[in-house]
């Protein structure tokens, strides 16, 4: 990393030999007179900075990453009360002042005032980093091992940890740290982190893929192993809904990449486990057929690929697996040498989409002519219909959204009796889908201006008269008193809780957001009867 510390000159020299080396170049806020700390004086050394490494020195803005440095609060030192808030206003500024360019910081600074206590350290490391992600931090650096999932931060500890890190009251460090005393020694912290130890094993199973603890995940897979009818029901049921929760909270932000591959790796660990079961369970036959299998170019995601294939095989497919990040290329490749009688590729990101359906049009071309398998997530039944299939017409295209369907897939797709019967009916099924599409799709758009002038212009004095009229009265109700008649049941379905209210809260999967949304509803209520 390079600054402005030594004056300009020198600043132009670094920056002259990192550009000469090709490399990005990570730029501190320090300038002649030293650290900046508020964000004026931030924004002045990195607009000084970027100006003259993109016009002097000739740098791409995507090559400059700005770290302004987090510094440590909650020190008991005023002045350092706002140093989070003015790191957090700065990225967002910084990216409009220099366009194109990149933001950094380490955060384990931030914290420092608390070291020894990382129960506190965790919570303040993911909090920052939440709200720095939604300010525009592009990467940090991060000790992956101390980061708390966000969502799971004990909420008492998180408004503590947000009021010092947003400055909100004169007392918020001196409550951070009574909180920090409170949870105090080490023991209660571990018999706290140990609880799910206790719980029932399909939530153990689902926390330490979401926790990313690896130490008893194959004790617990083999518990799921012998309560579940086969290994692979232990994949597709407890473990997958972890990586589901996994998903869901990456995807809103508040779970880190790095914790992901956490997740990524215990669940590897447990299906990894169970595999040599899967291989006893193995149907004794001479092949079944012969299935080429790869994630598609620019993808590395692996875990359902890898289960497909263990399923294939232990039913009597020969398989071959490419790997991840697998080019068309090496597909048709290895397909004519290995002649599958089904290729299967998988993709988990949306340009996968777009890789698969060049994938298909590239079989086509090279008289590859055998039924193709699409799976993972982001792959879905309409995409495969209207984008990936009409560019095959040598076979079948077919969407499997998850592994215990493979082999019956398969199967189908490979007897004889069967076969030509079972395309057809996929071909049929794609078609209605791309036909129905394209009818909704096929609808005449107006300019909005166009649209305001059309809009249904009601004549009010018509409307009176007509209450008049009918002899209507205009009823006022008490609103506090039509609480006590709200049928609440359809209230859950419109939210796509399936349930009778109120029995609903009992529901094991979502008793308990039910009852969240009831109470946020009701405090709707309350809040319309007090305004009046
Ligand atoms: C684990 C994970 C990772 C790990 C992958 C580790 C590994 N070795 O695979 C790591 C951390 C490396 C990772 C990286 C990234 N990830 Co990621 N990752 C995930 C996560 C959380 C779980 C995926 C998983 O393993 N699921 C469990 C397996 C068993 O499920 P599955 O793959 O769907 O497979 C099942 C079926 O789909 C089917 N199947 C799968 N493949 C095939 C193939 C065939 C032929 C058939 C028949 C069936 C089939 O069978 C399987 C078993 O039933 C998903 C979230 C999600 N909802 O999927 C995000 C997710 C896929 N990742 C995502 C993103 C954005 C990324 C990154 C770009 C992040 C980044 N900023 O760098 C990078 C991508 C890098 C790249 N170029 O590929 C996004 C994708 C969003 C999008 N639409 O593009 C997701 C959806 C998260 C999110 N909600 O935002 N990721």
């Amino acid at each position: 990393s390079i600054s402005l510390k030594e004056g300009e000159d020198e600043f132009v020299s670094q920056a002259q030999k990192v550009l000469d080396f090709g490399a990005s170049v990570v730029v501190m806020a320090f300038d002649e007179k030293g650290q900046a700390t508020g964000v004026e004086d931030r924004l002045k050394i990195c607009k000084r900075a970027y100006d003259i490494l993109v016009d002097k020195v000739g740098f791409k803005a995507s090559d400059i990453i700005f770290d302004t440095n987090i510094l440590t609060i909650a020190t008991g030192i005023d002045e350092h009360r706002k140093y989070a808030i003015n790191f957090l206003e700065s990225i967002k500024k910084i990216k409009d002042l220099c366009p194109g360019s990149l933001t950094s910081g380490g955060v384990s600074n931030l914290s420092f005032a608390f070291r020894g206590n990382n129960k506190i350290r965790e919570a303040m490391h993911s909090s920052f980093l939440y709200h720095a992600i939604n300010n525009g931090l592009d990467m940090a650096i991060i000790n992956a091992g101390m980061l708390e999932i966000y969502e799971e931060i004990n909420k008492d500890l998180l408004e503590k940890v947000e009021d010092v890190i947003f400055d909100k009251s004169n007392h918020a460090t001196d409550n951070l740290i009574d909180y920090a005393n409170q949870i105090g020694s080490k023991k209660t912290i571990s018999k706290e982190e140990d609880a799910w130890m206790k719980w029932d094993l399909e939530k153990r199973i689902s926390h330490q893929i979401v926790k990313g603890i690896a130490t008893n995940i194959e004790q617990d897979a083999e518990q799921a192993r012998q309560k579940y009818s086969s290994p692979l029901d232990v994949i597709e049921g407890p473990l997958m809904d972890g990586m589901k929760i996994v998903g869901e909270l990456f995807g809103d932000g508040k779970m880190f990449l790095p914790q992901v591959v956490k997740s990524a790796r215990v669940m590897k660990k447990a299906v990894n486990y169970l595999k040599p079961f899967m291989d006893k369970e193995k149907v004794i036959s001479s092949s079944t057929g012969k299935i080429l299998i790869a994630t598609v170019k620019g993808d590395v995601h692996d875990i359902g690929k890898n289960i497909v294939s263990v399923v294939a095989e232990c039913n009597g497919y020969e398989v071959l697996d490419l790997g991840v990040m697998v080019s068309c290329k090496e597909i048709i490749e290895n397909a004519s040498e290995f002649r599958p009688d089904i290729i299967g590729l998988s993709g988990l990101i949306t340009p996968s989409l777009d890789e698969m359906t060049n994938n298909v049009i590239e079989f086509g071309k090279n008289n590859l002519n055998v039924p193709v398998l699409i799976g993972g997530a982001t792959t879905s039944r309409a995409h495969t219909a209207i984008k990936i299939a009409p560019n095959y017409k040598r076979d079948v295209v077919v969407y499997v959204p998850d592994a215990s369907l493979v082999v019956g897939v398969c199967r189908k797709l490979l007897n004889k009796k069967e076969s030509n019967k079972y395309k057809q009916s996929i071909v049929k099924e794609q078609k209605d889908f791309a036909k129905k599409y394209k009818k909704d799709k096929n609808i005449n758009f107006i300019s909005l201006e166009e649209a305001r002038q059309k809009r249904f212009k009601p004549d009010f004095s018509l409307i009176k008269n007509q209450i008049e009229n009918f002899n209507l009265q205009i009823w006022n109700f008490d609103i506090e008193e039509i609480i006590n008649y709200i049928d609440w049941s359809p209230f859950f379905w419109v939210w796509d809780f399936k349930g009778v209210y109120p029995g609903i809260f009992k529901n094991k999967k979502y008793g308990e957001q039910a009852r969240t949304l009831f109470e946020d509803a009701n405090e709707v209520l309350i809040k319309l009867v007090s305004d009046n």
